[in-house]
């Protein structure tokens, strides 16, 4: 699948806006037929946006279930003859979708984009009615997990991980055409020799078997440096600007469908020439030794929840920018595509991860809610789960392959890694990742329930990715304690021979809490927290990456550890730097690259 563009040869008409909503708060939505007629008992609601916290209405915020999306869209008169698509970037986590009464998709997974091909079923120049059912259920063989369990107060979505199960159309959703022969899809790979780049692009062509490719690559000034004929090719580029941390340079490859003196098809995939390598411990970006600085992230706002929005988009990469952040890790899900792209000409570096969250029943506490379940078993992560995770990766890969920000893929985080039937499910799953891309190292994010030693799952990775609290939910308050135990065990991780990343440590932060003395919740505590993992990271040579949790506060479910919401933000969730913050820039902007052990 390809994003929507406009291009010489494609049109786009952008449906965000405000739209019909209902709750369907008896499930009757599918068998009385909302999608049949307008809907009625509608209320206006904002796409793209959360629908949880727009509204004052509490049935609206802990909604279980399908809620319904309505609008009509007029189909440009000048659209005859082209093929039409309706194209939702995502829909969480799950929709079926109907254009006047006739279904044309429905879509599982609620990070990723799908669409339709409605020619048949729009006439140009005239409205269509466009009907979305979204489904915000989790249940053990949806990615992320949940489970619903009916109480004597209602239906109860229970689910395993960390954050706010915000849900609706999150981001935008487009009409938009291609000639009836077009590209559906386009994968490049890129390496360096010295100073010459290589592009090595592949296009999926539908339609049009008597048709030829041609691609035209050119630089960031628009100067064409390399053309090939075919539908697949190496594109040379002597004295190569590679795109690189810090310099998010791109190159256009215009890929062009002709019959004949006709051009039908046209479309501009952006390209960032650079390698990404792992050798021993090192990880390498362009064959240079790269030390990962940033947070792991969440999509969070008020108001919207998870909509995207691009004034925040912008102000979080300034507030990166601002402390010296080189990279981030889209936990727990998929972002937005403006979010790689970005990223891709900001020269920020991404570690993407699939919505595989919350598969460890172990975890909980009072925090996540897992207790009384078994991870594994043929009542909850099952065959039928594994099926869905594989197809996240593949979905997740399939998006964002062409993304140079991206380095490094995320196939779950902390699930169940330190048992047999772990090793079962996970092994086939990293075939997955890799035959979807053979290019970039795949991993997984580490829990401290399965210490070195224990895991079973890190054998698969190429880079060690690990989630640690000591000092906070272990060790609280005894940083001197933390910090011993935290480099015993890093100097066990380090035996592997392979790079690792310290992929979340965090303490939760009131801010505006102070003391003299650093204990926990103050923003003293945090920055000596902070301080103490540092000096770890520092005396281990394989550690190759430092991303603190979280960026900034978030919203997450009810419970006695959550004061309104999680607060190991370094910035408020409306983004006021907390003191560390400043601590954080002081050592980001001033750091050197630690000095890499000789392998
Ligand atoms: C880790 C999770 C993350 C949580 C964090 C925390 O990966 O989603 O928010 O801990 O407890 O277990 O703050």
């Amino acid at each position: 699948m390809l994003r929507p563009q406009d291009t010489s040869r494609r049109e786009r008409k952008n449906l965000d806006g405000l739209w019909s909503f209902r709750i369907d708060t008896d499930n009757t939505g599918r068998t009385d037929a909302w999608y049949a007629e307008p809907m009625t008992g509608v209320r206006d609601i904002a796409v793209p946006a959360s629908y949880n916290d727009l509204t004052t209405d509490p049935a609206v915020r802990d909604h279980v279930g399908s809620a319904w999306y309505e609008t009509t869209v007029w189909v440009p008169a000048g659209w005859s003859g082209q093929r039409i698509v309706l194209h939702f970037e995502s829909a969480t986590h799950r929709a079926v979708v109907w254009v006047d009464g006739v279904q044309v998709v429905c879509h599982d997974g609620g990070y990723t984009p799908f669409e339709a091909d409605v020619t048949e079923h729009v006439t140009p120049g005239a409205p269509a009615r466009i009907t979305v059912e979204v489904d915000n259920t989790l249940t053990f063989q949806t990615i992320p997990p949940g489970v619903v369990e009916e109480t004597p107060h209602g239906r109860r979505q229970r689910y395993f991980h960390d954050f706010f199960n915000y849900s609706g159309l999150h981001r935008s959703v487009w009409l938009y055409t291609t000639s009836p022969d077009h590209f559906d899809d386009v994968t490049v790979v890129t390496d360096l020799d010295g100073r010459t780049g290589t592009v090595r692009f592949t296009a999926v062509v539908a339609g049009a078997e008597d048709a030829v490719v041609r691609a035209v690559l050119r630089d960031a000034g628009g100067r064409q440096v390399a053309t090939n004929e075919g539908a697949s090719g190496i594109l040379t580029v002597p004295d190569v600007h590679p795109w690189a941390p810090g310099d998010g340079y791109l190159y256009d490859l215009e890929l062009q469908l002709h019959r004949g003196e006709e051009l039908l098809d046209s479309y501009h995939q952006s390209v960032g020439v650079r390698t990404v390598r792992v050798d021993g411990t090192r990880f390498l970006i362009n064959g240079e030794p790269f030390y990962f600085t940033g947070f792991g992230k969440h999509e969070d706002l008020p108001v919207i929840g998870k909509g995207h929005n691009n004034g925040y988009l912008v102000h979080d990469f300034e507030l990166m920018h601002w402390m010296g952040a080189n990279s981030f890790r889209t936990s727990h899900y998929p972002y937005s595509e403006e979010v790689l792209d970005y990223a891709d000409r900001h020269g920020i570096v991404i570690i993407d991860e699939t919505a595989a969250v919350g598969l460890n029943m172990g975890l909980g506490g009072g925090i996540f809610g897992g207790q009384g379940y078994q991870t594994f078993s043929d009542d909850t992560i099952n065959d039928a789960t594994q099926a869905a995770h594989a197809q996240a990766i593949r979905e997740l890969i399939a998006r964002d392959k062409n993304h140079p920000c991206v380095v490094l893929w995320s196939i779950a985080n902390e699930p169940e890694s330190q048992t047999e039937a772990a090793e079962e499910y996970f092994r086939p799953l990293f075939d997955t990742a890799r035959r979807a891309d053979p290019t970039r190292p795949v991993g997984f994010v580490n829990v401290g329930l399965a210490p070195h030693g224990a895991c079973r799952v890190s054998e698969f990775c190429d880079v060690l990715m690990l989630n640690r609290y000591y000092g906070w939910y272990e060790n609280t308050g005894d940083l001197d304690a933390a910090e011993s135990a935290w480099q015993v065990e890093l100097d066990g991780w380090s035996t592997e021979n392979k790079p690792i990343i310290i992929t979340e440590y965090g303490a939760d932060t009131y801010p505006g809490l102070h003391a003299t003395i650093p204990t926990p919740w103050t923003e003293e505590y945090q920055v000596a927290y902070l301080d103490m993992n540092h000096r770890v990271f520092d005396r281990t040579p394989a550690v190759v990456g430092e991303q603190v949790w979280n960026f900034a506060d978030f919203a997450t479910t009810s419970g006695i550890v959550r004061v309104g919401g999680n607060k190991k933000g370094v910035f408020t969730r409306d983004r006021q730097p907390k003191a560390a913050a400043h601590a954080l820039r002081r050592r980001w902007r001033g750091l050197q690259k630690p000095i890499q052990a000789e392998q």
